[in-house]
C-alpha cells in the first residue's frame, strides 16, 4: 500500500466507532452500518484517500463545494492567522470585525451592482430560513404583511431543516415532518422526463405560467416570492428550457413577486460564470448563497439583497430581531475572502468559462453523444449530468432507473471516481481547478463505470 498519510487506525475500527454513535445524512442507517461507511481520510486538488489508501478523482467537489479543491495551504493559513489573532467575536451588540467587513467588500464587487447587503448564515438550510423571514420582514415593511406565501418547485432542494426542505419540493422529506404553512409548490422544469410531446421551449414556458397560475389562485396580494434553484443541482442536475427564466421574471415583476434565487449549489462559478442567474440572464431580488463561498473549508452561507429590499430593511425597517451567534464568524470570513481572492486572481472562473468547461462538455459529448445508455448531456462550465434511457426515441425511462444510477456510482467507486446519482441522472461537478488531464480522467473513469452499467440494462 502506498500511502501519502500514516492511518492511525484500522478501518473496521472507525466503522465500528462511527456506527456506534453517529446518524449519517440520507441513509438507513442499520443497513450502512452493516455495510460499513468509506473512511476518508485525506484530500489534495481534486483526490481523496480512504483509510485502505485507495485513491478517487473526486468529480462532485465534496457535495458541490471544494471549488478550489483540497489542500489548499493559502486558505489553511488564513484560517490559522485569523484563530491567532480574532478566534471570535459577534455581530450582535453594535460590534463588527474586519474579517467580515473585508469579506463583503469583496462580495459585492464580484456581484452585479444591484446586490448591496448579506445576511451571514452557517449554511446554505440556514440561508434560506432567513430568507422566509426577511422577505415576510421586508412585505410587512412596505405595509404588506399578508404578502406572506412563499411558492417553490416540486423536486428542488432549498435544505434539511424544518422551513427550507418546506421550500423544497422533496415530498419524502415533507413526509418526515418537514411542512410549515404558507408555502406552496409548482412543478420543475424537466423537460425529458415531463415534457411529453412540447418542445422544450413549449415545455419551459408551460412550467412558467404555472406560477402564473398558482399566484392567481393564492392572490398576488398573499404571496411574498418564488424562491428556485438557476439550475436544480440536489434534484439531479437539471437545466430548464431557454424559455423558463425569462417568462419567470416577467411574472414575479407583474405580480410582486420576489424573486429568490438559490444559488447555494450555482454560485461562485460552478458555470463559469460567477453566479449561474448570469449565466441564465435573469436578476433575482436575493440570493442564497454557501458551499463554494469557502470551498467548504468551513461553514459559511449568507442570503444577499439587492439594494431595493436592504434600502427597505435598513432605511425604513427599524429593528429586525433576527440573529446567530456564528453569522460572519471571523474564521469563516478569513477563509472565505482567502477563497474568493484566489478563484478571482487566479482566474479560475474565466478559465471555467473560457478553457475546462467547453473542454469537458466537448468530451462528453463525444463519448457519450452516440452512447446507447445516454439520452441526454446537460450543462455548462464544470456541471453535467448524464441522462439514462431505455428509449431514445421515445425518452422512456428505466423503471429502475434509480437502482441503475446507484448501481453507476458504485462502479464509478471501484474505478476511482466519485461522481453522484440521482434517479438516472450521473451528475459530475469537480473542482473548479480541475485540469484538462484530471478532466480526462473523469470522463474516462465515468465512462467504464456507466458502460458497466450499460452491460447491466442490456444496452452493451
Ligand atoms: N440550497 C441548495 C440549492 C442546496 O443544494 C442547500 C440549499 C442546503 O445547504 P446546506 O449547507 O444546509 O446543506 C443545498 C444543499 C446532493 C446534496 O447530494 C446537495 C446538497 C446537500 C447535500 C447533498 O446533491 N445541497
Amino acid at each position: 500500500m502506498n500511502l501519502p498519510f500514516e492511518p492511525q487506525r484500522q478501518t473496521q475500527d472507525y466503522q465500528a466507532s462511527d456506527a456506534a454513535h453517529h446518524i449519517h445524512a440520507f441513509v438507513d442507517q442499520k443497513a450502512l452500518n452493516a455495510e460499513g461507511p468509506r473512511v476518508m481520510v485525506r484530500g489534495e486538488g481534486l483526490y481523496l484517500w480512504d483509510s485502505e489508501g485507495k485513491r478517487y478523482l473526486d468529480g462532485m467537489s465534496g457535495l458541490w463545494c471544494t471549488q478550489l479543491g483540497y489542500g489548499r495551504k493559502d486558505l489553511t493559513a488564513a484560517a490559522a492567522a485569523q484563530m491567532d489573532q480574532l478566534a471570535y467575536y459577534n455581530m450582535f451588540f453594535h460590534t463588527t470585525h474586519p474579517a467580515v467587513i473585508e469579506l463583503s467588500e469583496l462580495l459585492f464587487s464580484l456581484l452585479p451592482g444591484h446586490y448591496s447587503h448579506v445576511i451571514y448564515t452557517n449554511s446554505g438550510s440556514e440561508a434560506n430560513e432567513v430568507l422566509i423571514r426577511t422577505v415576510r420582514r421586508y412585505w410587512q415593511v412596505l405595509g404588506k404583511p399578508e404578502k406572506k406565501i412563499m411558492i417553490g418547485r416540486w423536486n428542488g432542494y432549498h435544505g434539511s431543516t424544518l422551513a427550507a426542505s418546506a421550500l423544497g419540493g422533496m415530498k419524502f422529506m415533507h413526509e418526515m415532518g418537514g411542512l410549515i404553512p404558507d408555502v406552496a409548490h409548482i412543478d420543475e422544469p424537466y423537460w425529458y422526463a415531463q415534457g411529453g410531446d412540447l418542445t422544450p421551449a413549449e415545455f419551459g414556458r408551460r412550467c412558467a405560467l404555472q406560477l402564473e397560475e398558482k399566484i392567481l389562485e393564492l392572490g398576488a396580494q398573499n404571496v411574498a416570492g418564488f424562491i428556485a434553484e438557476p439550475f436544480q443541482g440536489a434534484g439531479g442536475m437539471i437545466f430548464p428550457p431557454e424559455s423558463y427564466w425569462p417568462e419567470i421574471q416577467r411574472i414575479c415583476r407583474q405580480y410582486d413577486v420576489l424573486l429568490c434565487a438559490d444559488e447555494v449549489i450555482g454560485g461562485f462559478g460552478r458555470t463559469g460564470e460567477w453566479f449561474a442567474h448570469q449565466y441564465f440572464g435573469f436578476e433575482p431580488d436575493t440570493l442564497s448563497i454557501a458551499k463554494g463561498l469557502t470551498s467548504g473549508y468551513l461553514p459559511m452561507g449568507g442570503l444577499v439583497l439587492s439594494k431595493r429590499m436592504a434600502e427597505a430593511l435598513v432605511e425604513r425597517g427599524g429593528v429586525f430581531a433576527h440573529g446567530l451567534t456564528y453569522s460572519g464568524h471571523p474564521v469563516a470570513a478569513a477563509v472565505a475572502l482567502a477563497n474568493l481572492k484566489a478563484l478571482r486572481d487566479e482566474g479560475i472562473v474565466r478559465q471555467v468559462k473560457d478553457d475546462t468547461g467547453p473542454y469537458l462538455h466537448k468530451l462528453l459529448h463525444e463519448v457519450f453523444g452516440n452512447h446507447p445508455l445516454i439520452g441526454e448531456i446537460q450543462g455548462t462550465g464544470l456541471l453535467a449530468a448524464l441522462q439514462f434511457v431505455e428509449d431514445k426515441g421515445t425518452r422512456k425511462r428505466f423503471a429502475n432507473e434509480n437502482d441503475l444510477a446507484w448501481q453507476c456510482r458504485t462502479f464509478g467507486f471501484e474505478e476511482g471516481v466519485i461522481i453522484r446519482s440521482t434517479l438516472g441522472r450521473m451528475i459530475m461537478a469537480p473542482a473548479l481547478v480541475a485540469s484538462r488531464v484530471e478532466l480526462d480522467e473523469l470522463v474516462d473513469k465515468t465512462r467504464i463505470a456507466v458502460d458497466r452499467t450499460a452491460r447491466i440494462a442490456g444496452k452493451l
